[in-house]
């Protein structure tokens, strides 16, 4: 069975804030369902490759940094249409462009450290899923 799955990962500014629950409050109200979750923290390393597509970007050094700077929470979520739908609750980029409502709009502190990741396409919800998470415990 094929699931529809979105990764997400709350971010070190919304970690070290204490946001982390009510964020994920957010995610449950929503409907998505939580197939996996894990509390950690990336190297540099790790960093530079989870976001490697942004190579070259002039955000890019400093992006690894600050996402090597504190905890995360990464998640798989499930919902129909997961990444349109979690790409909706989470909101623009930019928390100034956010709508209402959104996370963003309510817990980023600036245009990088914006609270949460979202995946942009199944194609790489799945390819993030598995930076993180075992295949079988996606399933469980
Ligand atoms: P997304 O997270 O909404 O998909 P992307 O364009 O994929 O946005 O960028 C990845 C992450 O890089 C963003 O979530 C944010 O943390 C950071 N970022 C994006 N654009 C900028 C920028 O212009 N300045 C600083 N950081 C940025
Ligand atoms: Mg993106």
């Amino acid at each position: 069975m094929k699931l529809d799955i979105t990764f997400t990962m709350i971010k070190p500014d919304a970690v070290a804030e204490g946001n982390a629950g009510a964020i994920l409050k957010m995610i449950e109200a929503a409907d998505f369902k939580v197939l996996a979750l894990k509390l950690t923290r990336l190297t540099p390393g790790q960093a530079a490759k989870f976001y490697e597509v942004h190579k070259g970007k002039p955000f890019y050094e400093s992006l690894c940094e600050y996402m090597s700077s504190g905890k995360i929470i990464a998640m798989i979520l499930s919902k129909k249409d997961a990444v349109k739908e979690y790409r909706q609750l989470i909101g623009a980029t930019d928390p100034a462009k956010a709508e209402t409502g959104t996370i963003r709009k309510l817990y980023a502190r600036s245009i990088q450290a914006n609270a949460v990741h979202g995946s942009d396409s199944d194609e790489n919800a799945e390819i993030e899923a598995n930076f993180f998470f075992s295949s079988l415990e996606y399933f469980n």
